[in-house]
């Protein structure tokens, strides 16, 4: 039988960018977690008797949280819970669960690519039965529960071993215990071509991929090193509540051990890294790092080298603030190209009807319709797959798309832990002297991103302030969703460069004066008291 307990609402548990994110003390308070998932179960309809998939990166904190949702789940009037072994699930791996089980939904532990540890943060999303993020109307129905919620239902019962793979009961609900990586990595198995990246590692070619000390190790060992043969290349491959101290976002900043080895000239000649949750993916190869957009660029004009994808694709999305490189190639394949607002979940609609195939955006993040979430593992192997058929090396393959479409180069320069206020300040400046940008300074349109979703109709706003120069030159400027201590302003610089004589300038350097006009624009300085960016990427 179940309880009924008494709670208060607490405030601020708006799902951000991706799903409630704050520091595990917040979590840790009584009641903090069960009020957050009690209005998740209260804003879904129809779930009694049907399946959960519950499973997290493995941070501080996961091993509790697991325990609670799978009690909450039964005493809700769950069917079944799928909760990988030891209450472990990459996101794209439990994005493919869902969908694989015909599952109602799913919860996901992880504040992805943020630190971990009892002083770090932690995260609750939920996933509707697409595998995708809950859009909008769902996570504002969440919201607006928790404002109100007095009573959450639980079971009165020990912690279940999900140690063991296997079936436990709990009340009227079963729990089955899944090995996290197995349907993962069997879903992989028939998108690319394993044989050929089996010959690329036979022919000696070497790899590092940087697992982070976070959720992908297990999978990047089972699947580059057991199936694929590549040999010891998986560094900080042991998921650790604490991340081993690493701060599991893969960027050239954080993932600088990977970087250096990458980038020596007798380095690998592939590097790669996922981040806290596994949807993240940095790619590089020696001497070259492709930025996310190029990234996402470059697989779009080379995914019909992979068995999944032969076809040719159906369109390609990416997140306003991603550079346009992906659009370029749309316009070649004769495919449409689609700009969302920041967000995997804004690429859902897209992906369920068909009308793209593969998505990308600029924070690291990048995927296809085989699941609904970017897949940081599944980047890798497009990567190698490409590398397989084509036998180049990164460098070659990066600089001959430059050669075709032109280069854009890219830079996000964070400026992070800003005081809220003087961020909203700026912001809200910004706003309001939107209509006097274009026109002057080389600059065509000022807009306040806004999005109408070409499936449901569903309609976004303020998604990020937009300055386009008449040369195609963008400046973007937005408040980030996903931090848990004050604001982060993001500041995004894109400039268009067709002759391949100015590519290889470094990429501070070519948007020198771009940068120099984001900074005055905003009057960063004066508004954050901040001199330099905390990171570039
Ligand atoms: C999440 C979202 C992404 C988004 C990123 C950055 O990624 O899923 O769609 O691009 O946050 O968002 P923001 O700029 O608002 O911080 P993740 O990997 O943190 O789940």
């Amino acid at each position: 039988m179940f309880e009924l307990v008494a709670t208060k609402p607490f405030d601020g548990q708006k799902p951000g960018t991706s799903g409630l994110r704050k520091k595990v003390t917040v979590f840790q308070q009584p009641h903090y977690a069960e009020n957050f998932l009690q209005s998740i179960f209260d804003s879904l309809e129809g779930f009694a008797g049907k399946t959960l998939v519950i499973g997290g990166d493995g941070r501080y904190y996961n091993p509790q949280i697991v325990q609670i949702a799978i009690r909450m789940a039964a005493a809700n009037g769950f069917g079944r819970v799928i909760v990988g072994q030891g209450g472990l699930l990459s996101t794209p791996a439990a994005s493919h669960l869902i969908r694989k089980n015909g599952a109602f939904g799913g919860i996901i532990l992880s504040a992805s690519h943020n630190p971990g540890g009892p002083d770090g943060d932690f995260g609750i999303k939920y996933n509707a039965g697409n595998g995708g993020p809950a859009p909008e109307k769902i996570t504002d129905a969440i919201f607006a529960k928790t404002k109100t919620i007095s009573t959450y239902k639980t079971l009165d019962t020990q912690d279940i071993d999900i140690k063991k793979i296997g079936n436990v009961e709990l009340a009227n609900m079963i729990v089955e215990v899944v090995d996290p990586v197995s349907d993962y990595a069997a879903l992989m198995q028939t998108l690319f071509d394993f044989d050929a990246i089996r010959d690329l590692f036979k022919s000696g070619f070497k790899m590092k991929f940087d697992g982070m000390g976070a959720i992908t190790g297990p999978y990047a060992r089972r699947i580059f090193e057991d199936i694929l043969g590549a040999k010891s290349m998986v560094m900080n491959g042991v998921p650790l509540p604490d991340f081993g101290g690493h701060h599991p976002d893969p960027n050239l900043v954080h993932a600088k051990e990977l970087c250096d080895l990458v980038l020596a000239s007798n380095g690998p000649e592939f590097g790669a890294a996922s981040d806290g949750d596994g949807d993240r993916n940095l790619i590089i190869g020696r001497n070259m790092y492709v930025t996310p957009s190029d990234s996402l660029a470059i697989i779009a004009a080379n995914a019909q080298l992979a068995p999944a994808y032969v076809a040719g694709i159906a369109g390609v999305a990416r997140s306003m603030p991603t550079s346009c490189a992906a659009d370029l190639v749309a316009k070649k394949l004769g495919v449409p190209s689609f700009e969302t607002p920041t967000g995997w979940k804004f690429f859902g609609n897209l992906l369920d009807a068909g009308m793209a195939t593969v998505c990308g955006e600029e924070s690291f993040g990048t995927g296809s319709n085989h699941v609904r979430e970017k897949d940081g593992v599944w980047a890798v192997l497009m990567w190698l797959n490409i590398l397989a058929k084509r036998r180049e090396s990164v460098e070659t393959i990066v600089k001959s798309h430059w050669r075709e479409y032109g280069r854009n180069f890219y830079t996000r320069h964070d400026y992070e832990e800003v005081d809220l206020a003087r961020a909203n300040d700026l912001m809200g400046n910004l706003r309001k002297s939107l209509g006097g940008f274009a026109g002057k300074n080389g600059i065509k349109t000022a807009d306040d991103f806004s999005y109408r979703d070409p499936v449901d109709n569903s309609f976004t706003e303020c998604q990020g302030i937009r300055l386009v120069y008449e040369n195609g030159s963008r400046i973007i400027y937005r408040l980030s969703g996903t931090g848990t201590a004050g604001a982060t302003l993001r500041v995004y610089i894109e400039k268009y460069e067709a002759d391949v004589i100015k590519h290889n300038v470094e990429t501070q350097v070519a948007l020198a004066d771009l940068i120099g006009q984001a900074n005055s624009i905003a009057a960063i300085q004066a508004n954050t008291g901040r001199t330099a960016p905390t990171v570039i990427t």
